[in-house]
């Protein structure tokens, strides 16, 4: 079926938002069975249970503010991206922040701030947070900008207003690459589609501060390459355990154990899976198993919704599931208007 690419934007924020929303349920459980899953999910078919029951949590807030950062200013703005996220997290602090990340939102809500990056660089005795959370809302950027350099450039730029290590903004960027190339309908060529991220993360990882950063962290020398590799691998093997992804990929809150975890997940879940229902699509069946994993639920449901929503478009998304989730028609609004963005010459 041909996806327009309005539907695929649409598809990509809205994705990301269900992901955070209906994760959240896990987040931090570390065996989740199949029918736990499935039960979770059937439920949001029960028209009783109201609409936007479910919240959305620290992923989803800050996408909001990295979506409306780029919309207002029309293109990348750091002063203003900072004031953002440091104004969400006074408005509403209870989203599920990382423990860290909150010293730093603190600090950018203060007007004699004079670099906004300073922050983050003082976090964790100076050597920055590898965490997931410049990942997790890294869509965005995707949706704003046009070609593969610029993707890089803002998505590296905007996670390190809060994560300043490589490992953690290399996250940001292997996931804003990821939905780039989905919402371009390369997922319809699996290989292609990781190979692309291989050869753009090798660039990435060869810079200097990357390799120190590695080393000081007793990771291998190309680390998410090493991880994509990995994936491959697992995609080889088609039928590899939840155990064995899990181990080899990780299901946590660092950034590189859970972006490529995310991109495993929507390819593993290009086609029908065991333990799965048959009358779910392509995005039903990433959301769940991306549940099934256990862990930062959240998180990797929403990097993978992103994905996934960018490649199956918007009309793939049930609308029982829109409605469950907070966020989800501002997050459709918010995508139309940023393919405005891109579409601008
Ligand atoms: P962050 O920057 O605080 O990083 C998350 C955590 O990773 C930190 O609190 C540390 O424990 C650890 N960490 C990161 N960098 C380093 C380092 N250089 N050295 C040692 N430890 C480090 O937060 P974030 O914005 O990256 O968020 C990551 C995840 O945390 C997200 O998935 C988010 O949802 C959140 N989270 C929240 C809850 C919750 O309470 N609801 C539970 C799990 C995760
Ligand atoms: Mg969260
Ligand atoms: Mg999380």
């Amino acid at each position: 079926m041909l996806v327009s690419t309005l539907s695929r934007f649409r598809g990509a924020l809205v994705g990301a938002v269900l992901g955070d929303c209906i994760g959240g349920e896990f987040e931090g459980a570390e065996d989740v069975p199949f029918d736990r899953v499935l039960q979770h999910l059937s439920g949001l078919e029960d028209d009783t249970r109201g609409d936007g029951i479910l919240q959305y949590s620290d992923d989803t807030a800050m996408m909001r503010c990295v979506s409306h950062s780029l919309l207002t200013r029309t293109g990348f703005d750091e002063q203003d991206m900072a004031r953002r996220f440091a104004k969400e997290y006074s408005l509403a602090p209870g989203r599920g922040y990382g423990s860290g990340v909150v010293q730093v939102l603190r600090k950018l809500a203060s007007p004699q701030l004079s670099d906004v990056f300073q922050p983050a660089q003082a976090q964790f005795g100076g050597r920055g947070s590898f965490g997931n959370g410049g990942a997790m809302r890294a869509a965005p950027f995707a949706l704003a900008f046009k070609n593969a350099a610029d993707v890089r450039r803002y998505s590296r730029l905007g996670a390190m207003l809060t994560h300043s290590c490589s490992l953690g903004y290399n996250g940001a960027v292997l996931q804003a690459l990821a939905v780039h190339l989905s919402l371009q309908g390369t997922l319809a060529l699996p290989q292609e589609f990781i190979n692309k991220l291989i050869s753009e993360m090798e660039a990435v990882e060869k810079d200097e501060t990357a390799q120190r950063d590695s080393k000081a962290l007793n990771l291998a020398e190309f680390p998410y390459c090493a991880r994509l590799h990995k994936v491959k691998e697992l995609m080889e093997r088609n039928g590899a355990s939840i155990e064995e992804v899990i181990s080899e990929l990780g299901n946590g809150i660092a950034a590189l154990e859970s972006v490529p975890t995310a991109i495993f997940c929507v390819l593993h879940c290009l086609e029908a899976r065991e333990g799965l229902p048959e009358h779910y699509g392509g995005l039903e069946r990433t959301i769940a198993y991306s549940l099934a994993l256990g862990g930062d639920t959240d998180t990797i449901a929403c990097m993978a919704g992103a994905i996934a929503g960018a490649h199956y478009g918007i009309l793939a998304i049930p609308q029982s599931w829109q409605r469950s989730c907070e966020g989800a028609e501002e997050a459709d609004q918010l995508a139309e208007r940023l393919y405005k963005l891109y579409h601008l010459e």
